[in-house]
């Protein structure tokens, strides 16, 4: 069979496939890098890739050829933890959180995450389209190609539904993959303060519509000191578990409630934050299939620790990077900034975390089987760099490399 796209004259070609363990290599180091490589794509699949001379079989008269000049290409990156729709913003609390008031105080006097719930009910189903449209334009310019969104801005019937809706109108009205995840669970509303149970329950009669209507693949909860207990949380997902949701959990992010142990017991698929998270919640990770889902952006932010990443990596945990786009506690859609703070501050490498926002991102929403790594058959989803090597972009922070992104082998941004 022929190629209808074929990329070559790639400097680094990562294609994020797992190799075995060498000598002094780290357990996230292994994903392979080829030199001068190529890609072969047809239709919207990656038919073959290797390194050195592109195979003549492969091209035919029709076959497009896009020189990549010794750039590095990298599979489509996956931002595996957002809060992508909401209304608003918050600056107004920035000062504030400058000078030290913490983010669970703000929450509690009615700011926080319930100031975003209010711009949330006041938002149109359209305005909450148009405001994340543009937020994923920016995400895609970056390299993102596949994007899991929670909803949690709601926390009454409608609005977490019209959170939903919106999920799935993106799917279908602009190009990034949309991962939807209900997180009714992420704060009590002010009307429930005193009526957390009738709360939860609410939240929880909502799982057969959203079952029915395939409004959300993941269901996740805030399992934090004075937002849900590990008890209340560990309740909820086992409901959520009936409608056939799959799991995942905001654990360990400013108190250690042992959120870790619970993602390893009920079998998640992340375990997301994890800067307060124990040895024993190393452990519990380390022999489990749970992906840590660490979000540096936030600690940055925040002005909070960072999750121990190196240990956690050092003892096999396997390690996924995200934004956690959201307008509170990390502001930011650029994930190239979050790998960038991950090698200055959590002291991750180039490899593991390249590993951490394709492979392991995709294990995180369980998509390791359609994308995360340029191997035949796999969506061809993929960015090429402005760099010559990985560490270049790491190493020059703060500003865009990417300069060419494609998306199911559609050219969707070129810079
Ligand atoms: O809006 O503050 N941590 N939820 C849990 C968030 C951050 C989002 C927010
Ligand atoms: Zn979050």
């Amino acid at each position: 069979m022929n190629a209808d796209l074929i990329v070559y004259n790639i400097g680094q070609l990562v294609t994020g496939r797992e190799l075995s363990l060498k000598d002094g290599e780290s357990s996230m180091e292994n994903i392979e890098i080829l030199e001068n490589g190529y890609i072969a794509i047809s239709g919207n699949e990656i038919m073959a890739f290797g390194a050195g001379e592109v195979p003549s079989k492969l091209v035919k008269f029709t076959t497009k050829l896009l020189d990549a000049e010794g750039c590095v290409v990298t599979p489509g990156l996956i931002d595996s933890h957002t809060h992508l729709v909401h209304g608003g913003s918050r600056e107004n609390e920035f000062l504030d959180k400058i000078q030290g008031v913490p983010y669970l105080d703000i929450l509690e006097r009615g700011g926080g995450i319930l100031s975003t719930v209010k711009a949330t009910r006041e938002a149109t189903e359209d305005e909450l389209l148009d405001k994340a449209k543009k937020t994923l334009r920016t995400m895609l310019s970056l390299g993102v190609t596949t994007v899991e969104s929670k909803s949690g801005y709601g926390l009454d019937s409608e609005t977490e539904l019209k959170q939903l809706k919106v999920n799935e109108r993106l799917n279908h009205e602009q190009e990034i993959e949309i991962v939807s995840t209900f997180m009714g669970a992420h704060a009590v509303p002010k009307e429930y303060e005193n009526n957390r149970e009738e709360f939860i329950k609410k939240m929880l009669d909502l799982l057969p519509i959203i079952k029915e209507r395939k409004l959300a693949e993941f269901f996740d909860v805030f399992c934090e000191k004075g937002v849900f207990t590990t008890e209340e949380s560990k309740k909820m997902f086992k409901e959520a578990k009936k409608y056939g949701l799959k799991l995942r959990i905001h654990a360990d992010e400013i108190e250690n409630t042992k959120g870790a142990e619970l993602a390893k017991e009920l079998h998640m698929y992340s375990a997301d934050h994890l800067m307060a998270i124990s040895d024993e919640g190393i452990k519990a990770l380390k022999n489990s299939k749970v992906i840590a889902n660490l979000l540096p952006g936030t600690s940055f932010s925040l002005g909070k620790e960072y999750a121990p990443a190196r240990k956690m990596i050092d003892n096999g945990v396997q390690v996924a990077l995200s934004t956690d786009y959201n307008p509170g506690s990390c502001p930011t859609e650029n994930l190239q900034l979050i790998m960038q703070i991950a090698a200055l501050k959590l002291k991750m490498r180039p490899k593991e975390i390249f590993k951490a926002v394709t492979l392991n991102a995709a294990r995180s929403i369980g998509r390791e089987k359609k994308i995360g790594s340029i191997e035949e058959g796999k969506k061809a989803d993929f960015v090429i760099f402005d760099a010559k090597n990985i560490e270049y972009i790491l190493y020059r922070f703060g500003v865009n490399h990417t300069k060419q992104v494609f998306k199911n082998g559609c050219l969707v941004y070129k810079k």
